[in-house]
């Protein structure tokens, strides 16, 4: 059985611009993870500052905010066995110059600034919930058991 920890997987405005949605939703799902919300959204400039708000001090917080907020995003929840640092791995590092081939910012990212997707970090204890929390309801979020489950863990 899974752990069942959930996590926050954000299509960033330039990976929906790119056509990047279904690509990314399948190499989650296909490996095995569970969706448990989804929403296509355009963040406002209060919901930018909250959820970047470990960056503030930071000299590329306005460019982050602006570019966050520039478009529409696709926020979703996934559950599965240690969900955020498997999803963290999937994305590979925050720089896709730095990011392995094979992973989502390694296959489809060339710059820091346009990093095609958003996960929760797996070192900063809490933040999973935390961003969850700032984008969807509690009754927004479905829990659910995939019919291949007993197939994914031992
Ligand atoms: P993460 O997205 O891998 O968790 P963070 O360090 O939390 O990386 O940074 C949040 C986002 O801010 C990154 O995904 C990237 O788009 C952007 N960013 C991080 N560092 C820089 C920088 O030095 N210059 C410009 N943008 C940056
Ligand atoms: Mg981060």
């Amino acid at each position: 059985m899974s752990d069942g920890e959930r996590t926050f997987v954000m299509v960033k405005p330039d990976g929906v611009q790119r056509g990047l949605i279904g690509e990314i939703v399948s190499r989650l799902e296909g490996r095995g993870l569970t969706m448990a919300g989804a929403k296509f959204t355009q963040m406002d400039d209060d919901l930018a500052a909250e959820h970047y708000a470990e960056h503030e001090d930071k000299a590329f917080f306005d460019d982050l905010t602006d570019f966050i907020t520039s478009g529409p995003v696709f926020a979703t929840v996934w559950e599965g066995q240690d969900a955020t640092r498997q999803v963290r791995q999937m994305m590979g590092a925050t720089d896709p110059a730095e990011a392995a081939p094979g992973t989502i910012r390694g296959d489809f990212g060339l710059d820091l600034g346009r990093n095609v997707v958003h996960g929760s970090d797996h070192e900063d204890p809490g933040a999973n919930e935390r961003e969850i929390a700032l984008f969807f309801d509690d009754d927004e979020l479905v829990g659910w058991e995939q019919i291949d489950e007993d197939w994914l863990y031992e």
